[in-house]
């Protein structure tokens, strides 16, 4: 039949869309249905953070040793209270958290959730963008049988660590929300990328990227440059063959804003390549692979993209620690397939 010109698909259809067509069930509904809520919260701090006196640092540090900003902690417990009141959560895994939290509130769905709650939030002061990132797995119950009856939550959380550390390869889905100059929700539940746009008129996410592809190749690569003289060999060869490609061929074009979620957004819709490498200074690169690598090279392969370590598909690495981290080279596939052939 026709329809209204007034039907707009708000994310809240399209959660309940995906329920109807057996994507996800009804429990997982609820859980990024409470994630859509502590996104709109955060929104609202973050725009509002100099208003309100929410901009400086906590006065803290996170176990990562990062000063702490009021609105990382403030994030952390929007997204935390939102998720334990879903009351399908059954473990959460923060980046502003030294351990993952068992949630006592959960009585079914016990899906595990990693997040980093405000990702970029040393931007926040510049009002530069920032970001929420999150994953979600299916829950593992034998963490919990395991325990016998009435287990200590300090007891749920050490036998559970385990079922947190699961390779990206097990996501049910992620995405995440970029806070810049529109509030941004994307995500994919293994049937493509989608992105909805909040109107801030009646607080909806409203549809507004369908099956997001990243194109094969692009003209935009995204290093933080400042740390050249710190990378390897193979990686100066690479990243100089962008800027000086030859007579035929017209340079690269350098984007970097220092978040993420802004940087990665970027590239899902022009094309390129974002990297953190491994350098002298971080071993092991910057970015977490639970809770950032891991979530954006899904999202980067569920839009025909690719996310790599330099060397092999990062959803394929099994995690060691909760808070791990690796370099990370992600989107365009045919940039991201030249770039591992340079580190080969
Ligand atoms: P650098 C923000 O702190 C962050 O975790 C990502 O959002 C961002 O891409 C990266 O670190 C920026 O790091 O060392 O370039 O400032």
């Amino acid at each position: 039949q026709r329809r209204s010109q007034y039907e707009i698909e708000t994310f809240t259809g399209w959660l309940l869309q995906q329920e109807q067509k057996g994507i996800i069930d009804a429990e997982l509904t609820i859980v990024l249905s409470s994630i859509s809520l502590a996104c709109k919260q955060i929104a609202s701090l973050v725009q509002r953070a100099g208003i309100s006196n929410l901009t400086g640092l906590q006065g803290a540090s996170n176990i990562q040793g990062e000063d702490q900003k009021k609105l990382d902690v403030i994030s952390n417990e929007v997204f935390s209270s939102c998720l334990r009141t879903s009351g399908r959560t059954g473990i959460i895994a923060s980046e502003e958290e030294d351990i993952p939290v068992a949630v006592e509130e959960s009585y079914s769905g016990n899906y595990i959730v990693v997040f980093d709650p405000l990702d970029g939030s040393s931007n926040i002061d510049a009002a530069v963008s920032t970001g929420s990132i999150f994953g979600i797995y299916k829950p593992n119950e034998e963490c919990l049988t395991n325990l016998g009856d009435s287990p200590t939550i300090d007891e749920v959380a050490e036998n559970c660590v385990v079922n947190v550390c699961q390779p990206g390869s097990n996501l049910l889905t992620a995405g995440y929300c970029m806070y810049s100059s529109s509030v941004i929700l994307v995500l994919s539940v293994g049937k493509g990328v989608y992105g909805f746009t909040l109107d801030p008129l009646y607080g909806e996410f409203v549809l507004t990227h369908k099956d997001i592809q990243i194109p094969k190749k692009g003209k935009i690569y995204s290093f933080n440059e400042g740390n050249y003289a710190l990378w390897d060999d193979k990686l100066k060869k690479y990243v100089d063959s962008l800027k000086e490609p030859g007579p035929s061929n017209k340079p690269y074009s350098a984007r970097y804003i220092g978040s993420l979620v802004g940087d990665f957004h970027r590239t899902m819709l022009y094309g390129g390549i974002y990297g953190y490498p491994a350098d002298l200074k971080s071993k092991t690169g910057k970015l977490r692979l639970l809770y950032e690598c891991a979530p954006m090279s899904y999202l980067a392969e569920q839009a025909g993209g690719k996310g790599s370590d330099g060397h092999k598909r990062i959803l394929d690495i099994q995690p060691e620690q909760v808070h791990q981290r690796v370099p990370l080279y992600v989107g365009s596939t045919e940039e991201v397939e030249k770039l591992e052939k340079y580190l080969a």
